[in-house]
């Protein structure tokens, strides 16, 4: 299962694995939430009953009490930085439409070689829609062959809806896991 909680402003994006206890209860620790409007998801692919093999989202809106301070979102921009790491996205995605899409991580302008695969893929891109938080998660196409990921990740992008996406791409590198975020827009 995986967890992924984003303020209604798009910032202060988790993304986390919650464990099953033997009651069937799946718990794991957010860390602190700022105050606001926080839309929570998870995905999850059950294993028996009617949806089996299907993957689903559930999504619920909860609200953290106290005085929310809205962030505006960033403009749109083609690159962001992370831990001394560039990502470039490439690529014109169209909403309701696969498409093509490369991003390129590089370090002080040196192609990045040394990505190491994060549960079996070298990124996971969650993405979430600025006006109603529709929510996203895609992996590369590129095929995993040990801690060698890198410069390029092609993905098959699939945003449903058009207008500004908050992407937050996670990849790892050393053992340390990066998050880099920057605004997309789908036409
Ligand atoms: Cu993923």
């Amino acid at each position: 299962m995986h967890f992924y909680a984003i303020r209604s402003d798009l910032t202060g994006f988790q993304h986390i694995h919650p464990t099953m206890a033997n009651d069937g209860t799946w718990r794991a620790n957010l860390s602190s939430l700022a105050s606001g409007s926080w839309r929570m998801f998870t995905s999850f692919t059950p294993d028996n009953g009617t949806g089996k093999g299907t993957a689903l989202v559930l999504s619920r809106t909860v609200t953290v009490p106290g005085t929310e301070t809205k962030t505006a979102l960033p403009a749109a921009a083609k690159s962001a930085e992370i831990d001394g790491y560039t990502v470039t996205v490439k690529g014109e995605p169209m909403a309701g439409m696969t498409h093509p899409m490369t991003v390129t991580v590089t370090k002080n302008g040196k192609p990045v070689t040394d990505l190491q695969p994060y549960l079996d893929t070298y990124a996971h891109l969650t993405a979430f829609h600025e006006s109603d938080t529709a929510f996203a998660h895609l992996h590369p196409t590129t095929e995993v062959n040990g801690d060698h990921g890198g410069p390029e990740l092609s993905f098959n992008a699939e945003l449903p809806t058009s207008g500004n996406w908050r992407l937050f791409l996670q990849f790892q590198t050393g053992g340390k896991l990066h998050t880099a975020a920057l605004t997309l827009k789908v036409g």
